[in-house]
């Protein structure tokens, strides 16, 4: 057996930890001969339900989870990490405006980068899934100025794997038949999913929809299937939200198939005009644990306006907590 791999996850008793953790412990992520060690953050209010959670990873008497533990503090929980699942944040409650989700968001997120910084191994993977995202991610990044920026992603798979299955179920295939989609920009409504680098069984996906029905229902389903989960579920989505960053971190470790992208928010380089820095989701491959923008697609007018209203939004956010990135 090879030596533990540790995985640390914040806000481990929330209802997206809850549907991952168990997956973790089953191997699917590492594949069934790698142990791993479980490091569980959570909020001084959510141990005792931790606790619980605890109890029924022990009894899954999984021979791959070499041990774990619980925390409260950051440092803790991340000392020696390999890969880290940022999933704990503040909700937004009733009556709080978004510039109060940020900022209360944003303090939560600065501790962690600075603890990710002071005790994460160097080499760490860190995906910040809660909300909101390209900003919560780009706060921890800034405030761990000791780790190279392309360890930090924010989770976009999650609208990835919703506009390859909208986009499949309206072509009449599997999901497994559709490549080259792209969500680009901010993990919100402003998202921009991109059908035109998409194929359907190797056919370009336009020539297999009807471009209307692409622009004015499918771009608005995707963004808005979050939402729409909510209405009709009376909770976020929770599964498909732990399957969506297992998918993200499993890529990310082993590689995408050759020939095939997938969309991650990651540090923008100035690619396709983005603003350098900004945590972006755009297209990347990957090999050898380490990805790269897919660079000169053609983004016609359409494209580049959708882009460009996600960017602005992604830019409002960022000044909004300037104060928390330091030299940025
Ligand atoms: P839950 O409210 O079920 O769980 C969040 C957990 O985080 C709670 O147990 C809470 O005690 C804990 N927590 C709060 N502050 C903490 C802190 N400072 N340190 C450690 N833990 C802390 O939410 P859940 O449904 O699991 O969603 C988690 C986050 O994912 C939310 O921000 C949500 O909006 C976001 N999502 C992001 C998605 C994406 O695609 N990027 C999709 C799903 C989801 O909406």
């Amino acid at each position: 057996m090879n030596p533990p791999v540790k995985i640390a996850v914040s806000g481990a008793a929330g209802q997206i930890s809850y549907s991952l953790l168990f997956r973790l412990v089953a191997g699917d992520l590492l594949g069934p001969d790698q142990p791993i060690v479980l490091s569980l953050l959570e909020s001084p209010a959510g141990m005792d339900f931790l606790d619980g959670v605890a109890m029924e990873l022990a009894d899954c008497a999984s021979p791959l989870l070499h041990h774990y533990s619980c925390h409260s503090h950051p440092e803790a929980a991340f000392d020696q990490a390999d890969l880290v699942f940022l999933i704990g944040a503040q909700p937004r409650t009733q009556g709080m405006e978004r510039r109060d989700l940020l900022e209360v968001n944003a303090g939560i997120f600065s501790t962690q980068g600075r603890a990710l910084n002071d005790a994460a191994k160097r080499s760490v993977k860190v995906l910040v899934v809660g909300n909101p995202v390209n900003t919560n991610a780009l706060i921890v990044r800034v405030n761990a100025p000791n780790l190279p920026s392309e360890n930090f992603a924010a989770m976009t798979r999650l609208d990835h794997n919703r506009a390859v299955s909208l986009l499949a179920a309206r072509a009449g295939c599997s999901p497994g038949e559709v490549k080259g989609v792209i969500i680009w920009g901010n993990h919100s409504t402003t998202q921009y999913p991109d059908l035109y680098h998409a194929t359907v069984a190797g056919k370009p996906a336009l020539e297999c929809i009807d471009r209307d029905w692409y622009e004015q229902e499918f771009i608005a389903t995707v963004q808005n299937r979050g939402a729409e989960v909510i209405r009709i579920r009376g909770k976020s989505s929770a599964g498909s939200a732990a399957n969506a960053a297992l998918e993200h971190m499993r890529d990310w470790i082993h590689g995408t198939p050759d020939g095939s992208w997938t969309s991650m928010a990651v540090c923008s380089d100035g690619s396709y005009g983005v603003e350098p820095g900004l945590m972006f989701s755009c297209p990347v491959t990957i090999q050898d644990g380490r990805w790269t923008l897919v660079e000169n697609l053609i983004i016609d007018d359409f494209s580049r306006e959708r882009m460009a209203a996600s960017e602005a939004e992604i830019l409002l956010e960022r000044d909004m907590v300037r104060h928390l990135l330091p030299g940025f």
